[in-house]
């Protein structure tokens, strides 16, 4: 079986926040690393999602153009998820050339298989810009509460969801100047025709979060209509199709067709052009994981399935993982209003901003508190005190710790070597209940559920920590072989365990035990002794205590 795990690929016109990272890429990659762990055969693709009206806006507003623009983002974005250690497999872009072609196979087969029709639509156009706006570069006075800068598809103010035809006074947020309405025709996927084999799919999927399926399910409930599948705009892909030539996709149209493009570019890369296939088409045996932000779940169980039901070729879906929000300080995080935690890059150094202040972190500590407060079932929240108390009390505190006390005394008393000694049944006791953690690891995984994985593993550090502490090594003499040689093997268990969610910090302890760590299937390594007359090199500090 294979298994490939993706995360929503991130527009690029601005910069993550931590509210990104715990939202899809973090739970993504530690998921993956656990299946890798755990010995299965995984894929982790992703990238950027670089079309639609957000970004030519953006590039019109930077006075440049959207490819500059995404040139410049990507490269920031991609620095950003190294430094956080998402280690993905291949991280794409949606302009990619494979990407345009992905998209317009796929939109043929849609169209083959009658699932396209054409209609007409009035929309807003400006005669100085010379094109169609998006609902939302519309700005004017709601109608309902006169709030004066209402956009055209919701009225911040009261909340109302609005047409730009409601607007009282529009303007093109771009210029300022007074809209007209023109007929412009369009291209729909039919989703009515796919709804009730889509109910019925998801109906089946019994092992998705309840949260994501009764989400699916009830906005099936209310009827699926038509959803216009291209626009008029210049930046993005070509309609293969006469007499729309002026327009392109709508972005959440070649999005998602994104994580096919980015399997497939992955495998070009290594040689293997069919090898996409397997993962992909109907009948291939892999299971697919999405990893994404509330406000995507509809576009991931209904959207992307009916395109990919729609082409009668592809493998849908098995898991999507919808997570819920994570706020900062119990408000919503707010690029605008300062308000959250933000990456920052200068001078080609990453910085974390806490509303406006700028530090130097531990990528791991980010990594570590955001794993702990991973928003899986519900919204939560970064807390500046918290961060600083879990990470020095829990992470260093509890394994870091026990990992310097370890080293330092086979140092001290071993010369760095960690000695052999013959155990017995009682001894073998803390081994045994390391082996057994992994049956219950294992179902968290199958639930997709992050957090239980990172509190047991916590759980077995502070057992770790209190067989050292008890067994007192520096007095007792006589087993003091005995506890070391099986404290140094516990070290190496918890770095395993560890390395999904700080794998910087894995690798370093592993580089200090001189330990040949190699991610797939290690978890066949927890439990077991050896590390025995083996050299060690000269320990040191590996988390420092976080000072904000
Ligand atoms: N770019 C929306 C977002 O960043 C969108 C996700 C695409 S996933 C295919 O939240
Ligand atoms: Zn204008």
């Amino acid at each position: 079986m294979k298994y490939l795990v993706t995360s929503a690929l991130p527009y690029t016109n601005n910069l993550p926040h931590i509210g990104n990272i715990a939202g899809s890429h973090l739970p993504a990659d530690i998921f993956q690393k656990l299946l890798r762990i755990f010995g299965y055969d995984v894929l982790f693709v992703g990238g950027t999602d670089e079309h639609g009206s957000p970004i030519e806006i953006a590039a019109i507003k930077e006075k440049t153009t959207p490819k500059e623009l995404c040139d410049k983002y990507y490269v920031l974005h991609k620095k950003i998820y190294e430094w956080l250690r998402i280690d993905y497999d291949n991280f794409s872009r949606t302009s990619n050339k494979t990407n345009h072609e992905m998209t317009q196979y796929i939109f043929n087969k849609l169209y083959e298989n009658k699932y396209i029709f054409e209609d007409k639509i009035i929309l807003p156009y400006c005669e100085n810009d010379k094109k169609f706006l998006p609902d939302r570069y519309v700005e004017g006075t709601c109608p309902y509460c006169k709030y004066e800068r209402a956009r055209g598809d919701q009225c911040e103010n009261c909340g109302r969801l609005l047409d730009p035809k409601d607007l009282i006074n529009p303007k093109c947020s771009i210029c300022g100047n007074r809209p007209i309405f023109k007929e412009s025709k369009h291209l729909f996927i039919d989703l009515r025709k796919l709804e009730k084999k889509l109910l019925k799919w998801i109906n089946k999927n019994k092992h998705w979060k309840e949260n994501v399926r009764n989400f699916a399910i009830s906005w099936i409930k209310e009827g699926l209509k038509p959803r216009s599948i291209t626009r008029d705009l210049s930046w993005g892909i070509k309609v293969p199709l006469e007499g729309y030539e002026d327009k392109v996709f709508y972005v959440w149209f070649d999005a998602p067709i994104g994580y096919i493009s980015s399997t497939k570019e992955y495998f070009e890369k290594i040689g293997k052009e069919e090898e996409w296939k397997n993962y992909w088409l109907k009948g291939s045996k892999a299971k697919i994981y999405h990893f994404l932000g509330k406000d995507n779940i509809p576009f991931h169980t209904i959207f992307w399935p009916a395109i990919l039901m729609g082409t009668k070729e592809f493998n849908l879906p098995y898991n999507v993982v919808g997570l819920e929000y994570l706020n900062f300080e119990n408000r919503k995080i707010s690029k605008s209003q300062n308000w959250g935690v933000f990456f920052e890059i200068e001078n080609d150094k990453i910085f974390i901003r806490i509303k406006d202040k700028l530090y130097e972190i531990d990528s791991d500590y980010i990594r570590f508190y955001l794993a702990y407060i991973l928003p899986e079932n519900k919204d939560t929240n970064f807390f500046v005190e918290e961060f600083k108390e879990k990470i020095n009390k829990e992470l260093i505190g509890n394994f870091g710790n026990f990992t310097y006390r370890v080293l330092s005394f086979i140092e001290k008393y071993y010369s760095l070597k960690i000695p052999n000694a013959k155990l017995n049944k009682e001894d073998k006791k803390i081994l045994n209940i390391f082996k057994e953690s992994k049956k219950e690891i294992k179902i968290f995984i199958k639930n997709v559920e992050i957090k239980k994985v990172l509190y047991k593993i916590l759980e077995l550090s502070s057992m770790a920590n209190k067989f050292f502490q008890e067994n007192e090594p520096w007095k007792n003499e006589k087993n003091r072989d005995k506890i070391i040689m099986i404290s140094a093997n516990l070290v190496k268990d918890l770095a395993i365990l560890f390395w999904p969610f700080i794998t910087k910090g894995s690798e370093k302890i592993f580089d200090l035990l001189n330990y040949n760590f190699k991610p797939q299937n290690s978890i066949k390594r927890i439990g077991k002794i050896e590390l025995k007359n083996h050299i060690i090199k000269k320990p040191e500090i590996i988390f420092k205590p976080l000072e904000i």
